[in-house]
């Protein structure tokens, strides 16, 4: 048990996780807050995340799940504003703050992102055989994750960070979408992007969580290629 795992059992946080999924925007979130907390860790290999007891958590057993106060959620997005709302409101932009839709919009654009991750993930490490791939649609949701990217670029601008005030959990969202996409997209032609990719993974908190994400079970490789989509 760690210190980490001590804490938690006051604070009740605790954090349904599996090593490079979207449950990691919640481990950087709690080391880049310091909150106290306990990781379960599951795997996509086995059959857990199908569950009974998990489904009854998360409905469609993806993670990340937490549970905190005495009650469960799912929902990275909805996990993050929650944290805010009651532990962490320098994380956040609370109604009535002039970046706040700012803020929903970035925090949950992070899905926008997302959906192309997963969409890339599916095609070139979830659908093992070649024959079950289409190069079109690696091709197509590359592209179309380099466009959701540009979005990013564009509002980061000449900024540290998304929003003019500051870093916040937009950035933990939006970041954990970011460092991935770097395995479906070359960031080259994007300086800036590179730039805040660079300025995102250097915070202690990214490191830290680096550090307690756990083996790598999903991506292997550096870089995934679109194949050629001529008949071979
Ligand atoms: N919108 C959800 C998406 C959660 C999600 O799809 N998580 C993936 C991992 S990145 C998962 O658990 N997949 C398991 C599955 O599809 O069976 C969120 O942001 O929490």
């Amino acid at each position: 048990m760690t210190a980490d795992d001590r804490s938690a059992e006051d604070s009740g946080i605790r954090l349904w996780h599996v090593p490079q999924a979207r449950s990691f925007r919640i481990l950087w979130f709690l080391h880049e807050t310091g909150l106290p907390h306990r990781v379960e860790r599951l795997s996509f290999a086995g059959k857990a995340l199908r569950d009974p007891a998990f489904l009854a958590i998360s409905p469609a057993g993806r993670v990340p799940a937490v549970q905190i106060d005495g009650a469960t959620m799912f929902e990275s997005g909805a996990i993050l504003e929650y944290l805010c709302e009651t532990r962490a409101p320098h994380m956040g932009r609370a109604p009535g703050h002039p970046e706040r839709r700012a803020w929903l919009e970035w925090l949950h654009y992070a899905e926008t992102i997302g959906q192309h991750l997963a969409q890339l993930t599916q095609q070139h490490i979830v659908l093992r055989e070649d024959w079950m791939r289409s190069p079109t649609v690696m091709r197509l949701e590359a592209m179309r994750l380099a466009r959701a990217l540009d979005g990013v670029a564009r509002a980061v601008g000449g900024q540290d960070w998304t929003l003019a005030s500051g870093f916040s959990a937009a950035d933990v969202a939006l970041g954990y979408g970011v460092h991935l996409a770097r395995r479906f997209v070359r960031f080259d032609d994007s300086p800036g992007l590179a730039a805040y990719h660079a300025r995102l993974t250097a915070r202690p908190g990214f490191q830290a969580a680096l550090a307690a994400d756990g083996a790598p079970e999903i991506y292997t490789r550096d870089f995934y290629e679109a194949p050629d989509d001529q008949p071979r």
